[in-house]
């Protein structure tokens, strides 16, 4: 691993109680089947600009307008970031500035609606996201949080039910966009509900941003107020954040940001923020985001052929929800089973569930890091295969060594690209 081991050798020479951290946990991501639908994995392009002297440099305010000297190259760098962002997404205006996709929410909130205002959002046992009104989150502190779910039959959104509550709470802001929904979202009917109750549109497309980049899943731009969405997921970049609006909202959404919700932008993940936009000039990235869906669809078709249940009975996007509950198991026991076995998922609440948020019925698994590792629908195969044998047999040691030792090799066929 050229790339790893001449970070490692630079940190090892300085610091070699961190560097050995640093080395397992690179190990643990080469030799683990990462099926977490929010990771993935940066490029040796998207590290070395993340990584660099960008680090240095305070650039409080935006590109020609700076309340420090020496700015003239980081001036370049945002503006570039900026000018990729919009192109990619077809934006009129991008702030490439916010760390994190929450701290992104929080500035759209600030540019759409004022403290105590009513906002509407997908609840989050139903997929929604803690920043879209969760009581224990900024957003449900600072606004009067209301929440729309999937309907009980289908486990999709019915919008005709959206509509009927928004028409009920008049929210400012109605808030589209979740990190447990397998389903795509219908843009122009959200765009038409919020028209009707006076309410701003903002779509957190955090999760699915990668494939919007991709034409594998409709674009929310030109239909939302606002639009936030973080780099690190599908899109393949640093970890951060980013905001894309209309001209019209461009200096409301620039003031949110800074100074309203932070300080001086991280030039050096703006830096990794621009090397993954440029990536996606390249064909394959296209074809990555489409690979991403039908990987998860070849993945679920496989779960639900070994007797799984999935949510809403399937995906549309990189992501699906297993329901635990016709098993009797929960999703803590599932998620350490496939620790113990190399493969990496995360427990998360169902529609419906009324299990606890710590042990909730659902695990949730995505095909965005298998995917950049180069695995297609053979490997999704396998692994539906190697899942379904660790939850229909959750606890046996022999089970989950036999696993263990095809996911390793899933892994060593497929490493990661810092050779
Ligand atoms: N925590 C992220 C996820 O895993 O989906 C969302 O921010």
């Amino acid at each position: 691993m050229a790339v790893a081991a001449e970070r490692l050798g630079v940190l090892e020479a300085a610091d070699p109680e961190l560097a050995g951290l640093l080395q397992g946990e690179l190990e643990r991501q080469q030799n683990t089947l990462e099926l977490i639908p929010s990771e993935n994995i940066a490029s040796p392009a998207v590290l070395a600009a993340l990584g660099s002297w960008l680090t240095n440099k305070y650039a409080e305010g935006t590109p020609g307008r700076r309340y420090y000297g020496g700015c003239e190259w980081v001036d370049q760098v945002e503006r570039l970031c900026q000018d990729r962002a919009q192109a990619l997404f077809s934006a009129e205006h991008a702030n490439v500035q916010p760390h994190s996709g929450s701290s992104a929410n929080m500035a759209a909130y600030m540019a759409l609606c004022s403290a105590g205002d009513t906002i509407l959002g997908m609840d989050l046992s139903h997929g929604g996201h803690l920043t879209h009104g969760s009581p224990v989150s900024f957003s449900g502190i600072l606004y009067h949080a209301e929440f729309y779910g999937v309907s009980p039959e289908t486990e999709r959104l019915d919008y005709d039910l959206v509509r009927q509550r928004a028409l009920e709470v008049r929210p400012k802001v109605l808030v589209a966009g979740a990190s447990a929904y397998p389903r795509t979202f219908d843009f122009p009917a959200l765009r038409e509900i919020a028209r009707e109750a006076g309410a701003a549109l903002l779509v957190d497309m955090a999760h699915f941003a990668g494939l919007v980049a991709g034409g594998a899943h409709p674009s929310p731009v030109p239909y939302a107020d606002i639009v936030t969405l973080t780099t690190h997921k599908t899109l393949r970049g640093p970890w951060g954040g980013m905001i894309l609006c209309p001209e019209s909202r461009a200096k409301d959404v620039d003031k949110a940001v800074f100074p309203g919700v932070q300080g001086g932008p991280m030039l050096h993940a703006i830096a990794g923020k621009a090397a993954a936009l440029h990536a996606w000039t390249q064909p394959e990235m296209a074809d990555y985001a489409q690979r991403v869906v039908a990987n998860a669809a070849r993945l679920a078709e496989g779960l639900m052929a070994r007797g799984l249940r999935l949510v809403s009975g399937g995906t549309d996007n990189h992501l699906m929800l297993i329901d635990l509950r016709p098993l009797a198991l929960t999703g803590r026991q599932v998620q350490e089973g496939c620790d113990r076995a190399g493969i990496t998922v995360n427990r998360n609440s169902i529609p419906f569930d009324t299990a606890s948020k710590f042990n909730p019925s659902g695990i949730r698994l995505g095909t965005p890091a298998v995917t950049t590792r180069g695995m297609g629908e053979a490997e999704m195969d396998e692994i539906a295969a190697l899942v379904a044998e660790l939850i229909h047999n959750v606890g046996d040691e022999a089970a989950e060594r036999r696993v263990a030792l095809r996911a390793r090799a899933l892994c060593e066929a497929h490493p990661l690209p810092y050779g």
